[in-house]
């Protein structure tokens, strides 16, 4: 067999990918790295648009794994734009030597586990094949962008662009007229930095979100000298927290609190924001009730910074509990509709029909735009492994087993699929946590675990059936007690047109999953079984 065989393949080059050939390396495996981009980063490597940014801040969003590393680094803003964030990631592969094992601008297309041997045959976009003993899924959970199929695209003379695949090179938007649709966490980065330097800005907004305010500020010697004189105190902290951000939440609850004490909390909450503003008391995530003092709060603040009344109806969220969406966080996002040369289109009341060549036309109007911008938002969680076609025991695809919903045990395993291992997969705290803190504890988990599969002889490891379902259950009634599945939303798969719709990661807090599954391996890993027919529950 002349395929090339490794002890280990990893899928993507971003945090988790690099992290992972780290630790796999320090087992002393042989391991490639596939990259479908140019060089490492991930998301930070994709998402270049103007004012992308890290709404997590930068001191926990960051490796902990090695303290010279910590020292050595200084952040220079409270939250890091996109260009710093992956200077580091660069910075992290220059320094732990890991691109010689990462092969860049190579797409892993199918996987199949050979049930003879024991092994994954992995495709890649040029014809390659390569064998390994251990898949790792590091691909991450915003990575496969959408651009909706709205009629006329193609034939648009100007320039378009999806914000999670912007040009390397520099976009000159200057004194262009830009349309932007969607209003998530990107659009609303975007539309905030871009709306001054534009010469007209549309923005085609279906649904309003909220959002609360960043308030970045530069990081001074003295905070950095602080920082890096804490770090354990504050990595601990974030390992066990609700979050993965150290955050030290309210445990006051909104609804007990009076009009006038809950006022203040949350005008003090507001002016520090940043996502710490939900845990300004404990229940506003879990009670219909206390969100709505949130929401009601969040609404007075859109109205004081909009002088129209009409486009200050128009931002304001209605019908879903606030946060329940992903917030969104923003640097002076609701004032540059203050702006003559920014306007806003609500598509609900009048929808975009189809793009022009010469822009975008809705039930309503026409717009002549130069340049069209989607941040429509991506097939969240389970789109980047459904991409592949990746297939278990007896030929059975992922895709096919997930159809109905995407089971897994932990987010870290699939019954059927042995030694495939998805770092941040569907069931995991991922996108509901401060991503790094889950990367690391999903890293830290595997590597630890072949270990321990290597010191007792085992050769395969995959979760039993009952135990990925009841996980699946929990993860379900878990949802089911937040505020989370009361809206539609990338959460829930609801914004992709036939995804199967349930609320796909663990709600229950990065603290309480890290003890999970430590307590899981405590039980002798409970709930896998290693080798065909080793059960164990
Ligand atoms: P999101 O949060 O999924 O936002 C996508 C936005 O695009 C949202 O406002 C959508 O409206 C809108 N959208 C999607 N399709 C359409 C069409 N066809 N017409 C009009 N508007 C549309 O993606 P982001 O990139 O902003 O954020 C993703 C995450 O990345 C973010 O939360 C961070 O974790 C980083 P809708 O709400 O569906 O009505």
């Amino acid at each position: 067999d002349s395929t090339t065989q490794y002890d280990a393949i990893v899928i993507g080059a971003g945090f988790a990918g690099m992290y992972m050939l780290y630790r796999l390396r320090q087992l002393g495996m042989s391991v490639c790295v596939y990259e479908r981009g140019n060089d490492v980063g991930g998301t930070w490597y994709w998402n270049r648009y103007p004012g992308c940014r890290c709404d997590i801040e930068s001191l926990c969003y960051s490796y902990s794994f090695s303290p010279e590393l910590e020292q050595e680094w200084s952040w220079t803003e409270r939250y890091a734009a996109q260009p710093e964030i992956l200077q580091y990631a660069k910075h992290v592969a220059d320094r732990f030597d890991l691109r010689r094992d990462i092969r860049f601008r190579t797409t892993v297309t199918a996987a199949f586990f050979d049930e003879k041997s024991n092994k994954w045959q992995v495709t890649t976009s040029d014809g390659e094949c390569a064998r390994a003993r251990f898949l790792i899924s590091a691909v991450g959970c915003l990575s496969s962008g959408i651009v909706p199929d709205i009629p006329g695209l193609t034939d648009f003379k100007g320039a378009w662009y999806h914000t999670g695949s912007w040009p390397h090179e520099t976009v000159d938007l200057s004194d262009k007229r830009v349309g932007l649709i969607g209003t998530g966490s990107t659009g609303i980065q975007f539309s905030s930095e871009i709306a001054h330097s534009v010469g007209h800005l549309t923005i085609f907004q279906r649904t309003p979100n909220y959002s609360v305010p960043l308030c970045n500020e530069p990081l001074d010697k003295k905070d950095l000298e602080e920082a890096k004189a804490n770090y354990r105190s504050m990595r601990a902290l974030c390992r066990y927290s609700m979050a993965g951000s150290p955050y030290v939440g309210n445990k006051k609850k909104a609804v007990d609190d009076t009009n006038d004490s809950r006022e203040r909390n949350f005008a003090a909450a507001w002016d520090g924001a940043g996502f710490s503003f939900v845990f300004c008391y404990s229940d506003l995530l879990l009670d219909i009730d206390s969100n709505r003092t949130a929401a009601e709060f969040v609404e007075r603040k859109i109205r004081e910074a909009v002088k129209d009344r009409a486009v200050a109806d128009l931002l304001v969220p209605q019908g879903y509990p606030l946060g329940a969406k992903r917030l969104c966080v923003d640097t002076g996002y609701y004032q540059i509709f203050n702006r003559d040369n920014v306007s806003l289109v609500d598509v609900r009341e009048s929808p975009i029909e189809y793009i022009t060549p010469t822009g975008v036309r809705t039930l309503h109007e026409e717009y002549d735009l130069d340049v069209l911008v989607f941040a429509t938002g991506y097939d969240a969680i389970t789109g980047p492994l459904l991409r592949m076609d990746i297939r278990g025991r007896n030929g059975r695809s992922l895709r096919q087993k997930w159809r109905e919903w995407p089971q897994s045990y932990l987010g870290l395993m699939m019954e059927g699929f042995p030694n495939l291992l998805t770092i941040t997969g569907p069931g995991s705290p991922c996108v509901l946590v401060n991503m790094i803190v889950s990367i690391e504890q999903h890293v830290e988990w595997i590597a630890d675990c072949i270990a321990a599969m290597d010191r007792d002889g085992k050769q395969t490891i995959e979760p039993d059936a009952e135990a990925e379902s009841s996980w699946s259950n929990m993860v379900d009634e878990i949802a089911n007690s937040t505020l989370y599945p009361l809206t539609d939303s990338w959460f829930t798969g609801k914004n992709v047109n036939g995804k199967s719709s349930r609320f796909t990661p663990y709600a229950g807090g990065m603290g309480q999953y890290r003890r999970i599954c430590e307590e899981i391996v405590e039980d002798g890993y409970r709930g896998f079984r290693f080798d065909a027919g080793c059960a164990k529950i």
